[in-house]
């Protein structure tokens, strides 16, 4: 099932934003998800883990509850002018932190993986940031909140390895699964972006970027009308 990705398709999006184009892996393909394993070095995932500290710094992490009152195992943040939400009002996009103060900015450096792997001018709105602690999943659901599915979400993992799972966009359809390790990029774009997709279970203490264990997931999403 595993089939090489057309190199030349990134390669060719990155001339289309004038800019010159940087060389990045070509990415395995699985049903439109693309996989760039162990982009992310070593030394650049302990400057983006200190970044995600400041981050976290300004905009706590916070368990989400969902509307119908289920408390997420996942915590949250986000950095960007927008963050995505949920308690009992909803799934939404706001401009400000729970606590009311504004999201911190998008770090440079997860910026730079975004231009890396889709060459898009466009700025992402929205980083969201999900750390599992031991124990922590997410459930098998789409990312349907943005309302623009132009553009792709791209994935970068952190930390401790976690089994994904993804799927089609027919909650019916077949699923496969697949560990993403530290320093791991995953963009899903075209069909895969609305992908039904989760996280089974993550394999607590399997990586020593982080001294207490745990993983850190950003996701970068343009959301229509920011
Ligand atoms: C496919 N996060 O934040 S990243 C999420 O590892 C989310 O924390 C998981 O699902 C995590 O919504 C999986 C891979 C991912 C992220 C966003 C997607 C896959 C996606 C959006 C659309 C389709
Ligand atoms: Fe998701």
């Amino acid at each position: 099932m595993l089939q090489a990705a057309d190199a030349g398709e990134i390669m060719a999006e990155k001339m289309k934003s004038g800019k010159e184009p940087q060389k990045v892996q070509s990415p395995v393909e699985i049903r439109g998800f693309r996989m760039f394993s162990g982009l992310i070095s070593r030394a650049e995932q302990e400057e983006m883990v200190a970044a995600v500290r400041d981050v976290v710094a300004a905009a706590p992490l916070v368990q989400p509850v969902t509307p119908g009152g289920r408390h997420m195992s996942v915590r949250m943040t986000a950095a960007g002018r927008l963050g995505w939400v949920t308690d009992r009002r909803g799934y939404r996009y706001e401009p400000l932190h729970p606590s009311g103060r504004p999201w911190p900015a998008i770090p440079a450096q997860v910026m730079a993986v975004w231009q890396a792997v889709t060459g898009i001018d466009r700025e992402p709105d929205c980083c969201l940031v999900n750390f599992y602690a031991e124990g922590a999943r997410m459930g098998l659901h789409q990312d349907k909140d943005e309302g623009d599915f132009s553009f792709p979400v791209v994935s970068i993992s952190l930390g401790d390895e976690a089994l994904f799972r993804m799927g089609g966009q027919d909650r019916a359809e077949g699923t496969q699964s697949l560990w993403l390790r530290s320093g791991d990029v995953v963009v899903m774009g075209g069909a895969a972006r609305l992908a039904w997709h989760g996280i089974d279970r993550v394999r607590h203490g399997s990586s020593t970027l982080l001294s207490q264990g745990g993983r850190i997931n950003l996701t970068l999403r343009v959301v229509a009308g920011a």
